[in-house]
């Protein structure tokens, strides 16, 4: 079934010049059937050299949106338009702008998981790979303020000794793991080593052998040589790659219900789906769709609820804070 839905994507894909970018949190079959993965950081700055027509985000809006704001002239996709980001949607912009009032002049941050205008409030835009060093960069008296992961906000804090501000959101599915579960799995496999997304809780920060984002979870594993089993604090998804790329390890998860549900809405089904709908939909334009689609593909008009547009003054505003961070990249 898998691999009948895999060549059907294959051949829309090539008909539609489309590419798939897949997040680490991916269900294992959308990653494998994906051109590119990553996490956020590597998706954007991927996309940004992407030269097909269209590209499909298998991720979550914020991911898309990122895609769509960096590389405007492609046509950027999701497969389930209602996959959102709950953290990112704790916070908008009135909540920052409110934050600016508060403490002027301070510079604002914000984590990658972030909406679109959250991103245009803000001077600089991060992700969990590289908010240390962007935090550091910023050379300022003043406190930094940090939307919207408290936990992200408060482990740059420790590690930089910088007064930051931090917002109040979270991320559900992160929060989820318990520094108890952490504890009876090294209790039963004491050689475990413990590596954490730095959106757990403080108490599972706390524990934890080594804190980093999806993508630095490769290196540390591979800079341990000598470990055999690893507990991963973060989505039960990154599991996957993890051993794909490190077969001879074991992966544990110290918590079943890590699992963003917003990431396991997309499907194989949903992706040969959207491509299907782009290309019967091909040459048709909506009532007042032609002034949005006007960087689109020329003759080209994507269904709506499918692409992901930004208003232009957003857009631009958000490409700030995001070519900011990509200089740290
Ligand atoms: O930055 C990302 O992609 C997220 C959400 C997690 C991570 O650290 O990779």
């Amino acid at each position: 079934m898998n691999d009948l839905l895999a060549e059907r994507i294959s051949a829309l894909k090539k008909q539609k010049k489309a590419v798939i970018l897949a997040h680490n949190y991916q269900l294992p079959e959308i990653q494998d059937i994906a051109d590119i993965t990553g996490d956020s950081l590597e998706l954007a700055r991927r996309a940004m050299e992407v030269k097909s027509e269209v590209i499909v985000m298998c991720g979550v809006k914020f991911m898309a949106e990122a895609a769509h704001i960096l590389n405007p002239e492609r046509t950027v996709i999701m497969p389930d338009s209602s996959a959102g980001c709950p953290l990112a949607d704790m916070i908008d912009h009135n909540d920052v702008n409110r934050l600016k009032e508060k403490y002027p002049g301070s510079p604002v941050m914000c984590y990658v998981n972030s909406t679109a205008e959250v991103k245009a409030a803000s001077d600089i835009a991060c992700t969990s790979a590289n908010a240390v060093k962007i935090a550091l960069s910023l050379k300022t008296d003043l406190p930094i303020i940090f939307v919207p992961d408290q936990h992200l906000g408060k482990f740059v804090a420790r590690k930089t000794g910088l007064n930051i501000i931090t917002g109040r959101g979270f991320c559900p599915a992160h929060r989820n793991i318990r520094a108890e579960d952490i504890a009876s799995i090294k209790a039963r496999v004491p050689d475990a080593l413990v590596i954490a997304h730095p959106e757990c809780t403080d108490e599972v920060v706390e524990i934890a052998d080594f804190v980093c984002s999806t993508s630095q979870m490769y290196k540390t594993v591979e800079d341990n040589e000598n470990t055999k089993n690893f507990i991963i604090g973060t989505e039960t998804g990154m599991l996957y790659p993890l051993k794909k790329c490190f077969p001879d390890r074991n992966f544990i998860s110290p918590s079943e219900d890590c699992v963003c549900k917003n990431m396991k809405k997309i499907t194989l089904e949903s992706i040969a789906s959207a491509l299907e709908e782009l290309i019967s939909r091909e040459g048709e334009r909506h009532p007042g769709h032609q002034e949005m689609c006007k960087t689109a593909t020329p003759g080209f008009a994507a269904p709506e609820g499918l692409e992901i547009r930004l208003p232009e003054d957003i857009r631009l505003k958000a490409l700030g804070s995001l070519k900011r961070m990509m200089e740290f990249a």
